[in-house]
């Protein structure tokens, strides 16, 4: 009997929602709900599966497919898809939508009625011939595919359906195309849709290039690296590369291209700046308005030409207004103060739009009505000078007196001269009828040398103002107007030096007063001496003693000087290495760097963060990256692999932490703050970092590559995979980056499996070093009372309640990794609340070992999870813990599901220190010397010492009554100690060994 359901089927139908949503990264190969003709399917055999055809609300047909022989035993109902051609498929998805019945729902059907349907596929290069009959070999099986709903009479009788929907892979296609079929072998089901569709990462526009559709590898890992093409008016910058994602979705856009000169973006385009705007620079800029006085008609304008009568100078930015030249300077006014004429006068009323005004000023000497002149620039000095003044005022000097002189006074600025414009002049006429009176008297030779020549004069009377020094102008003779020089003095004498033997100069002097300087006394020549001279060696003496003396007292102010400049330098020196101590003094719970090892310096002290970025990173060129594929997510964007390329080195493997666009300058600086941190590190078991990228977009870390991933999830991965003395290496390994830290006082605050990763040699490194600080993206931490979020279960308590983090709390969370380690990855605690967790280590309760751990790893652990933290171990300690544990593989066998009585509690253990053999006990006691004598004598083994008399200790040579009686006050607390062990039936130290290395 055939149970025939498909009324009900269809009655439920229309409600039903068949329309595609539309993904634009899926290519749809079929539709069956977009298809208004005939499907033309094939059943076999034809009373196996029924096609019907329904109408919807808007008349399009709905193509379903429904077979229910649920009674009968042994269906095999087949129904095939038309061929389908692949196009640039490589994997196909298929999306079926179908209801299936509860065969319980079903009387009488037990046995026969079945719950599933298979899902096959055929390739080939061409359709098949439409007689080709079914062969069940020829197809290759996607799936058996179940209802994750079912429906039963009741829902019948609600007339709500319960509608599955299933999507498959299927792939790689080779072969031109396909045929999809549905094995039925006795279910009740309604087939109500099929869609086939490949994914895409569809054409995109993205930073200004173009991207075409792209079709992603079939394998899901690797991505397909995609050049994009710059939109047009662009250009490139680095090179634009999208990457297209196994989903269809493009990640990790590098590069990017920018506007050209004259265009500006707008909606991911660059279209042409408006009439009346420009742009000057290629770039992500806008087009700026023309600068006054400038213009541009048409579109597209990188510069705006000037407004006629305007002008660009040559270094002028196209940024400016253009300008022109100024009008003349204005009110030009004299004054003559005996020997010297000033000349003074307003800026010109028009500057021409610019700041660069400058004057020159000419000279004309006029005879006569003023018709006869000639230039006399050089006849008179200018101070400061004759061209390019800045001021608005010169002095002129050694005029002729009697004389009518013109000035021109000229103003300029950077574009005078342009567009043949008249020079803007002004002009005045002096007469220099008032010269300053000659102060000065003869001048006579007092002496002369080979070198120098000493001068005196006679003051006048009556001078009209007091008068303030002397200038004396001097020069050869022969040599006269090509040279000269000067010199002053306050009385009438004067030496004048550095002169040349037996040669005539020619002297002038004048008088400078209040009111200005007097005219030059007449010319005087004399001579220097020859080599005989007398005057020579005896004024040579003078003048020795003259030098040294002055030359002392030079001496003495330099050293004064010297002793004040390098006392104030001391002083800044200290106050610098205080500030650079204050820095560095961060340092927790006493953990003092050993002298000689480098110290963390925290970037967070630096005012600016980007500082520290530059002084403990070095900047990658992004071209040297090349990325390979998206590994993971991280908190501030992307992580993946790929290589960095070095110059004449082997490529190296690297992961590249990638920060995603649109990030806040917060976020940038929170993610180059880890880098500032790793840059800083340089031991074995710390990831190390490669460099950043910070130039460009985006902005990267690079950091080593660790094959193997996280810890936690590879261990996960890998469970009960590893021999003893391996997880004792990855421990032993993690233990002694933590003790590289420790000692360079960095306190990492978020030690877990998840935070270390593992190379493919098992070395196991320590990372994440962001969240030193703040623990925001870690998913295990949360909020504390005090508002901190901490990953609570692996902090020691007293960080948790009052924040005292130090290296002391990182060997707990060191404890806690040995306990992930050990577990292949269980979650601390399993599923107890944070709160819980809290309360039970509050009231003593520690993580029991997990089953399999060595006694002497779970002890280990124990003494991490001190509630005093001075009695923590150090990581040093766990360090050499570890290295015996290593050299002594037998201390790993006695396991903790072996003892019983084993403590739960670091409160219940005895105060064990960490040493394992006699040698380590003799280390501690600092007795190391009588090592051989104990091992000669047999004691190999710490309880073998505990039962040591005073009387075995000087047999077997300790000698010195001092020595003697600190080796037995120790063995009488190994005694205590092994008596509370034997107690607890717990063996600790040399018990749980067979044998021990001294
Ligand atoms: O557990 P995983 O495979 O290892 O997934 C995460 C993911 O990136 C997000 O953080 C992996 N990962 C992070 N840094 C590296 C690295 N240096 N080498 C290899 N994988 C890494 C991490």
């Amino acid at each position: 009997m055939t149970v025939r359901l498909n009324l009900c089927l269809l009655l439920v139908l229309p409600r039903l929602i068949l329309s595609d949503p539309g993904h634009p990264n899926q290519v749809v190969l079929l539709d069956t709900t977009a298809v208004l003709g005939e499907l033309g399917w094939k059943t076999f055999p034809v009373n196996g599966w029924d096609a019907i055809t329904e109408m919807d609300e808007q008349n399009r047909p709905i193509h379903t497919f429904q077979v229910c022989h649920v009674m009968e035993p042994n269906q095999n109902n087949w129904l095939r898809s038309n061929w389908m051609p692949r196009q640039a498929a490589q994997k196909i998805y298929v999306e079926l939508r179908f209801t299936l019945r509860d065969c319980n729902s079903i009387p009488w059907v037990l046995g026969t009625c079945k719950e599933t349907f298979n899902l096959l596929y055929l390739e080939t290069d061409e359709p098949q011939s439409p007689t080709a009959r079914f062969h069940a070999a020829d197809y290759a099986k996607i799936d058996t595919i179940a209802a994750d709903e079912s429906f039963t009479q009741t829902d019948l009788g609600d007339r709500v359906l319960r509608l599955n929907t299933e999507v498959r892979e299927v792939g790689p296609i080779a072969r031109k195309g396909f045929y999809l079929a549905f094995q039925d072998v006795g279910a009740c089901i309604a087939l109500v849709s099929v869609r086939v569709y490949y994914k895409k990462c569809p054409s995109t526009l993205r930073n200004l290039a173009a991207f075409p559709d792209t079709v992603p590898r079939v394998d899901s890992s690797s991505l397909v690296e995609v050049r994009g093409a710059c939109v047009e008016h662009a250009e490139e910058r680095d090179t634009p590369k999208l990457y297209c994602g196994a989903d269809g979705d493009w990640l990790v856009p590098l590069g990017r291209c920018v506007c050209s000169v004259g265009y500006e973006e707008t909606d991911g385009l660059c279209l042409a700046c408006r009439p009346g705007f420009y742009k000057a620079f290629a770039g992500n800029i806008k087009c700026s308005k023309c600068p006054p006085h400038s213009y541009s008609h048409s579109g597209g304008s990188p510069l705006c030409p000037c407004d006629i009568g305007y002008y660009r100078a040559g270094k002028d930015p196209p940024t400016m207004a253009c300008t022109r030249p100024p009008s003349p300077p204005r009110n030009v006014m004299f004054n003559i103060n005996e020997t010297t004429l000033f000349l003074e006068w307003l800026p010109p009323s028009d500057a021409g739009g610019r700041k660069d005004v400058a004057y020159n000023v000419l000279c004309q000497r006029c005879t006569g009505a003023g018709q006869d002149c000639e230039p006399c620039d050089r006849d008179v000095r200018f101070i400061p000078h004759p061209l390019g003044l800045t001021g608005t005022s010169v002095a002129i000097q050694d005029f002729v007196a009697h004389t009518n002189y013109t000035f021109l006074i000229e103003a300029l600025n950077g574009v005078s001269g342009m567009g043949g414009i008249s020079r803007p002049l002004a002009n005045i006429t002096v007469s220099t009828e008032q010269a300053g009176p000659l102060l000065v008297g003869a001048v006579r030779k007092d002496w002369a040398t080979q070198n120098s020549i000493a001068l005196s004069w006679q003051e006048v009377e009556q001078p009209p103002s007091p008068i303030l020094d002397y200038d004396i102008k001097y020069y050869e003779k022969e040599q006269e107007q090509l040279s000269y020089s000067s010199t002053r003095t306050k009385s009438p004498t004067a030496i004048v030096s550095g002169l040349k033997p037996s040669t005539i100069y020619v002297f002038h002097v004048r008088a400078r007063t209040m009111t200005g300087v007097s005219s030059y006394s007449p010319k005087y020549e004399f001579s220097t001496g020859d080599e005989n001279s007398e005057e020579a060696s005896d004024q040579g003496q003078v003048l020795v003693i003259v030098l040294a003396a002055v030359g002392g007292f030079s001496l003495l102010v330099i050293l004064t000087l010297f002793l004040l400049i390098t006392g104030r330098c001391q002083w800044w020196i200290k106050a610098k290495m205080k500030s650079e101590e204050k820095r560095r003094a961060h340092f927790q719970n006493g953990h003092v760097p050993f002298p000689g090892i480098k110290t963390y310096v925290d970037p967070d002290t630096y005012e600016d963060p980007s500082q520290a970025v530059r002084e403990f990173t070095k900047e990658i060129d992004p071209s040297r990256i090349r990325i390979e594929r998206v590994i993971g997510a991280g908190e501030f964007g992307e992580v993946c692999s790929g290589w960095l390329c070095t110059p004449g080195k082997k490529e190296l493997s690297v992961a590249i932490k990638t920060l995603k666009g649109g990030y806040t300058e917060r976020q940038r600086r929170d993610f180059l703050r880890e880098a500032s941190i790793m840059g800083q590190f340089d031991n074995p078991n710390i990831i190390r970092l490669e460099g950043v990228v910070t130039k460009s977009r985006p902005v990267m870390i690079v950091v080593e590559y660790m094959e193997n991933g996280s810890l936690d999830s590879f261990l996960r991965k890998h469970d009960g995979h590893f021999t003893m003395i391996q997880l004792v290496g990855m421990l032993r390994g993690i233990a002694s980056g933590m003790m590289y830290l420790s000692d360079i006082g960095f306190v990492h605050r978020d030690l877990a499996a998840r935070n270390i990763l593992v190379d493919e040699g098992l070395v196991c490194k320590v990372s994440d070093f962001g969240m030193s600080r703040v623990l925001e993206d870690d998913p295990d931490a949360a909020y504390t009372t005090t508002g901190g979020k901490i990953p609570i279960r692996w902090t020691a308590p007293e960080a948790i309640t009052y924040r005292k983090f130090s290296s002391a709390s990182d060997v707990w969370s060191y404890g806690i990794v040995m306990w992930e380690v050990m577990s292949y990855g269980e979650r601390p605690y399993w599923e107890m609340s944070n709160q819980d967790v809290i309360l039970s280590i509050e009231e003593g309760y520690r993580l029991p070992a997990p089953v399999g751990c060595p006694v002497a790893l779970h002890q280990l652990m124990l003494l991490c999870w001190q509630k005093d933290r001075g009695r923590r171990p150090r990581f040093g300690d766990v360090v050499s813990f570890m290295d015996k544990l290593i050299r002594n593989p037998s201390c790993l066998l006695t396991l903790v599901d072996d003892v019983h009585g084993f403590p739960e509690s670091p409160e219940d253990m005895p105060d064990y220190p960490l040493f394992i053999s006699v040698g380590d006990w003799l280390d501690s006691i600092k007795m190391s010397q009588y090592k051989n004598n104990f091992i000669a004598a047999g004691y190999t083994t710490l309880d073998s010492v505990s039962t040591m008399s005073i009387d075995d200790i000087r047999r077997i040579g300790v000698s010195l009554i001092g020595h003697q009686r600190r080796i037995v006050s120790s063995i009488q607390s190994l005694k205590l100690q092994f008596l509370q062990v034997q107690q607890n039936s717990f063996h600790m130290n040399g018990h749980f060994c067979e044998k021990m290395e001294m």
